[in-house]
């Protein structure tokens, strides 16, 4: 039997993956709301094609519980929240899933644990917790992109670190029961390390991007179109500028490297620092639309998208609440916002919760997000000024660019 612990946005796909492939599993969390929202039948989040996945877990007899169970097995994947200011992870969640697990596993069992971590945390914070030495750790770190986990859950390469090969080799046989990746195995420090790296990667990249639409922008020329032609190079390939990084990764994994060796990180420290300013960035060509356009009032502009990113309804550290909080900053009133994806949930003070109510009384909209919402209706901008950060919108008139 295989235990799930925590159930959020990597461990409630990946129970279910595993129940769908014939696998026992029991998905632990202790909110209680969340377990009794599965158990009678309903998502806790959205996300393509895990509707379908839930009803064949369900067939399959996954269960959900608040309580640890006996298991052979466990994955842990609860969140390591980070200090915004300090850039420090909390792997405190963690600690407890492990120390409250030791209280039922029984001997030999295998932990994997998926949360992302800073490199070290295994051997420096969860191995010292082990009462029993016969429990077998492993870090089995998650790629999957919100948007299309499902998808990548299956066909994505995975790593494995772990102690010894044969435990490398039962670990692989449970995630082999859905993955057709390639699933290498290797140390648990290195798996600590690749996942961070590889968001560093990305990170870095975008960083590259975002300070080229700052140069371009400071030269009155086309980022997007500059871009466009550069990667026409066969070594060439820039990413997209946006309006800032956001999700639980990108912006947050990088600062654990940053944080362990402040010495050694000057190029991911300063990307990192690139990025969290981009919403920052965006405001100023806001202003900068605004007296062009001859707009004064502020109350006239609207930020169109509030998740992190296109079609999820994922608003962690999104760019459009860091340019709410930018602004709040330098005490500017709040500008109106809206997302197709959060029409019922409020996420802050200025959001509306309806397209029309967005619209209405508005002459500028800033396309934060480039949901496929708006790309079937591109009608309803005409006649508005707009700042597109993604150099999306097929309107000609009246559309400027990051
Ligand atoms: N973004 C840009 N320009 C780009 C690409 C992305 O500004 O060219 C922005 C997005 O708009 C978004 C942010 O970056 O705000 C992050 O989006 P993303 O789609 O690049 O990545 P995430 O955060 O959804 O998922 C990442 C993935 N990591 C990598 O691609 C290396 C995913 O594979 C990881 O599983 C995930 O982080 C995670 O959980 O670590």
């Amino acid at each position: 039997m295989v235990n799930v612990i925590g159930l959020g946005y990597i461990g409630l796909p990946t129970a279910l993956m595993l129940a769908a492939h014939g696998v026992e599993v029991v998905g632990t969390d202790l909110n209680e709301a969340l377990v009794n929202k599965l158990n009678a039948g309903e998502l806790t989040f959205e996300e393509k094609g895990l509707d379908n996945l839930f009803k064949q877990a369900c067939a399959c007899g996954i269960r959900f519980s608040t309580h640890y169970q006996r298991s052979e097995i466990y994955i842990v994947s609860v969140p390591t929240p980070y200090d915004k200011y300090t850039k420090k992870a909390d792997v405190s969640f963690v600690v407890a899933a492990v120390e409250t697990l030791q209280k039922v596993a029984p001997k030999d069992a295998i932990v994997v644990i998926e949360s992302t971590i800073p490199p070290g945390t295994i051997d420096g914070e969860i191995r010292p917790l082990l009462h029993d030495t016969s429990i077998h750790l492993a870090h089995a770190p998650e790629r999957i992109i919100p948007g299309n986990m499902i998808y990548e859950l299956v066909h994505n390469n995975r790593t494995i670190g772990v102690d010894s090969p044969e435990q490398g080799e039962k670990i692989k046989q449970l995630y082999a029961s859905f993955c057709k990746g390639d699933i290498a195995i290797t140390d648990i420090r290195s798996a600590e390390m690749t996942k961070v790296v590889e968001n560093a990667y990305r990170a870095v990249n975008i960083a590259f991007a975002n300070e080229l639409s700052r140069i371009c922008n400071h030269e009155g020329l086309d980022v997007f179109n500059i871009i466009n032609i550069c990667n026409k190079h066969p070594r060439v390939n820039i990413l997209n500028p946006g309006p800032g990084v956001g999700g639980h990764c990108i912006p947050v994994d990088p600062w654990f490297l940053v944080g362990l060796f402040p010495q050694l990180t000057k190029v991911i420290g300063a990307c990192m620092f690139t990025n969290d300013s981009q919403p920052l960035f965006v405001l100023r060509r806001i202003r900068e639309v605004m007296a062009q356009s001859g707009i004064t009032d502020s109350q006239r502009v609207g930020l169109y998208g509030i998740t992190y990113k296109e079609n999820v309804d994922d608003y962690r550290e999104s760019p459009t609440l860091q340019l709410l909080e930018e602004q709040e900053r330098h005490l500017g009133t709040p500008l109106k916002c809206y997302d197709p994806y959060l029409e019922h949930r409020a996420v802050c003070e200025s959001q509306v919760s309806n397209f029309d109510a967005f619209l209405k009384d508005i002459d500028l909209v800033v396309l934060m997000v480039k949901h496929d919402h708006i790309t079937r209706q591109w009608d309803r901008l005409e006649g508005k000024v707009i700042l597109d950060c993604h150099n999306f919108c097929p309107l000609s008139d009246k559309v400027y660019r990051l």
